[in-house]
């Protein structure tokens, strides 16, 4: 029934929110949920999802067939999808709306792990009308490294939110200097009028290698072709062949087999329910920069999690009035505010290249521009080259 989901005190605000979200004009920052539903975790920390297998992440770079390599970032990207869609919702039915992040918020981490080493996280807010975030996620050890952007365009039809991603994702394995173009996935909220929403993908996306390998990943949820929820099959190809080189399928919240050709020989399964996932290091908070996400909302997230939400609302209004501020002030000083990693470009060439390939448009307008990682930036703060190096180069160079 209508609410199931919605705890006996906010049932009346939900069904006030069923009915403000039919007339949603497509920003999901603009959406005023009801408490129940807000999440403490801010959009900038979901760039966290495509490493949390750190071992998976780096396997392409570790096999000299590009045949395999193509396999093993298919392979990897399949591994990412539970924690991307469905890791805050174990409990089927309790995703929650996100914190919308700042202009300029980062989220930064590494996670350790014994056979994959070392890999760095660079999150941050680019953009914040229309909200957008981009990452880098490096293994300098096995010389992989992932850099993408994305921001969400949303809209409201028949009890669900669809939502298409704009932006994307590129891998890249120094070794063999190759590159993977990612599509994002559309999804769509189901589960909205019993107030308990989940996320199913839908449709379907491909990956593009430099080295001439497409894998396309279809999509089906409940009551489609398996009647499982959160279903797919993928394939395999070399470009412009028909030949299907592998296939996958299953479910991404659950197993997965990878077989031979069409599907003739089970090469291996995938359990993504017991693979386990790194975690993540972060920094304590009071040695976090001020623009990091925990530090920054560490207020407003107390009071959520307190389930407070006046004083939620009140912190909140700081962070914004603070922003707000500082817009005014860059707009009166006729300058832009200074993004810590990523620049904003024309074009990014070597996307543009693999795109027009499986037919993909780049949206500039729809996420502020196109933004590269900016290793040189990266560098002053630490990342890639050694700090001490870029410190020494800079002063060379004055
Ligand atoms: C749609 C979503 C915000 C965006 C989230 C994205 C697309 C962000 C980029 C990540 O790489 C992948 C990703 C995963 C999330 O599943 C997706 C979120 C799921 C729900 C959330 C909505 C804004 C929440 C709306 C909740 C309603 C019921 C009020």
């Amino acid at each position: 029934d209508e609410g199931a989901g919605v705890p006996p005190a906010a049932k009346s605000s939900w069904s006030q929110f069923l009915k403000t979200i039919t007339s949603f004009n497509g920003d999901l920052a603009s959406l005023t949920a009801p408490p129940f539903i807000l999440s403490s975790t801010s959009l900038t920390e979901y760039s966290s999802y495509w490493a949390e297998h750190p071992d998976l992440f780096v396997a392409p770079a570790l096999d000299s067939s590009p045949q395999q390599r193509a396999l093993h970032v298919l392979k990897w990207f399949l591994s990412t999808l539970k924690q991307q869609y469905s890791s805050r919702n174990e409990k089927l039915g309790s995703e929650k709306k996100p914190l919308n992040p700042f202009l300029g918020e980062l989220f930064l981490g590494h996670w350790d792990h014994p056979t994959a080493g070392r890999t760095e996280l660079i999150s941050e807010q680019v953009s914040h009308h229309p909200p957008v975030t981009a990452y880098a996620i490096i293994n300098a050890q096995h010389g992989v490294k992932l850099e993408g952007y994305n921001g969400q365009k949303a809209s409201f039809a028949r009890g669900t939110i669809n939502v298409r991603q704009v932006g994307h994702a590129m891998l890249h394995l120094e070794k063999w200097d190759e590159h993977y173009l990612i599509q994002l996935p559309s999804l769509h909220i189901e589960g909205i009028i019993y107030g308990a929403p989940y996320v199913e993908l839908n449709k379907s996306c491909t990956i593009v290698s430099s080295s001439g390998y497409v894998a396309k990943i279809d999509f089906s949820g409940k009551g489609w072709i398996s009647g499982k929820k959160n279903s797919f099959t993928a394939t395999l190809t070399k470009e412009g062949a028909k030949e299907v080189l592998y296939s996958i399928d299953g479910q991404w919240t659950g197993n997965f087999e990878i077989k031979e050709g069409k599907g003739k020989n089970v090469l291996e399964s995938y359990n993504a329910k017991t693979n386990m996932t790194t975690p993540l290091a972060i920094a304590p908070l009071d040695s976090q920069d001020p623009l990091e996400s925990r530090r920054a909302w560490s207020k407003v997230q107390a009071a959520i999690q307190a389930g407070d939400m006046d004083t939620t609302g009140v912190e909140k209004s700081k962070i914004e009035n603070e922003q707000r501020e500082l817009r005014k002030k860059e707009k009166e000083e006729g300058r832009e505010w200074e993004r810590r990693f990523f620049t904003r470009v024309e074009e990014n060439k070597l996307f543009k290249t693999l795109a027009e390939r499986v037919g993909i448009e780049p949206e500039p307008e729809k996420t502020d521009g196109v933004w590269i990682f900016d290793e040189a930036k990266a560098a002053k703060w630490g990342y890639g080259k050694k700090k001490e190096e870029a410190e020494k180069e800079a002063v060379l160079e004055n």
